[in-house]
């Protein structure tokens, strides 16, 4: 083996020897760096005769030609083992299942009142919505709240700015406000009607929402939820008050020998007033007395504000709060968890 072979098979060896990308290199350099092995034979060649260039010349050229591609094969062998160790080392089992993001669900006081307005909606109710922020005279006074109630008190009530002095502005204490605004508009359109003595189609509308008031603990949150409902006719009667609402509740809570009570009460809208209780036959809650609404015969002077002529106008409405429909319904028995957004607690509604 002549001297330039040699070199080449000791290059070939070192390239081999070398087991990561940094050793290459640096064998490399005794070969073609810049006082490589080769480098040093070129060098030396200023001494020879042209003749002895040319052929000296070719061989070492071709020595150096074997190195580099020595060179190139060895770089590629440890890049390509380089990529075998990465994808062995994050390996990824592709027929593990995906994570997936969780399916949102409803409200559970959101599916109650989606179940209320389909109750009602089927006995012919209209769902009305409408502001939270109030004037004092929705809030109030159309509903014949005396000035000095305590329920208009700053210690009962949210007051928010934007009003006067004498028509401040509120955080509605409760949907009937919505009521009046809807009775309002109604009267409006058939007023005609109305003045030629010809009569109106009835009122009958739920209004569900929002509600807010000074009082926090285990069963009351400063905003909670109301739904009250309203039927106003020309012979609209306590009887029907009491049919509308046992089979609210019947269909409500799917249990048919749910027993009513309405219980003497007061309230500044209505005349009489009652109280609604409830007392199941079966199951954990079974002979007990639950209060779930008020309720009466809408007051005169709330006839008269949503401009009815109370002589010929009569009707009832009521008032719910979904927040306790929907704690009985799934016996849920702390008010505060619907409002503290535990995905734990929630989940469990989807
Ligand atoms: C209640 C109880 C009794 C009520 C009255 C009215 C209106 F608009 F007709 F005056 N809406 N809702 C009402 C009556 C609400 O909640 C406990």
């Amino acid at each position: 083996m002549n001297e330039l072979d040699a070199l080449v098979e000791g290059a070939r060896a070192a390239f081999e020897k070398a087991q990561a990308p940094a050793d290459l290199e640096n064998a490399k350099a005794q070969y073609l760096g810049k006082s490589g092995r080769i480098t040093e034979l070129m060098k030396g060649m200023a001494a020879l005769s042209v003749e002895d260039k040319k052929t000296r010349g070719a061989a070492v050229n071709l020595a150096k030609q074997a190195i580099e591609a020595a060179l190139t094969e060895r770089r590629q062998a440890l890049a390509e083992a380089e990529l075998l160790a990465q994808l062995k080392a994050e390996s990824l089992d592709i027929t593990l299942p995906g994570r997936q993001r969780g399916a949102g669900g409803l409200h559970p006081v959101s599916l109650t009142l989606e179940r209320i307005e389909a109750i009602f909606g089927s006995m012919g109710f209209e769902v009305a919505e409408g502001p939270e922020i109030e004037s004092d005279w929705f809030n109030f006074t159309a509903l014949n709240t005396p000035e000095d109630h305590p329920a208009r008190s700053m210690h009962d009530t949210f007051y928010v700015e934007g009003g006067s002095e004498k028509a401040p502005n509120l955080l509605r204490t409760h949907t009937s406000p919505m009521q009046i605004r809807h009775a309002v508009q109604h009267v409006k359109r058939h007023r005609a009607a109305l003045d030629a003595g010809q009569g109106m189609p009835e009122i009958r509308v739920i209004a569900p929402g929002r509600t807010y008031r000074v009082d926090s603990d285990a069963t009351h949150s400063p905003m909670f939820h109301q739904c009250e409902g309203l039927w106003i006719g020309e012979n609209v009667s306590f009887k029907d008050l009491k049919f509308v609402f046992t089979d609210f509740c019947r269909t409500f809570f799917e249990s048919d020998d749910l027993v009513l009570r309405f219980r003497p009460s007061f309230f500044p809208f209505t005349e009489p007033s009652a109280e609604v209780d409830i007392q199941f036959q079966q199951g954990p809650l079974a002979g007990r007395w639950l209060e779930v609404a008020g309720s009466g015969q809408v007051h005169p002077n709330v006839v008269r504000n949503m401009g009815l002529d109370p002589e010929r106008y009569i009707g009832f409405a009521f008032g719910m709060g979904p927040d306790r429909l929907t704690m009985l319904r799934y016996g849920v028995n702390d008010l505060r968890l619907f409002f503290d957004g535990d995905v734990r607690f929630l989940s469990q509604f989807r």
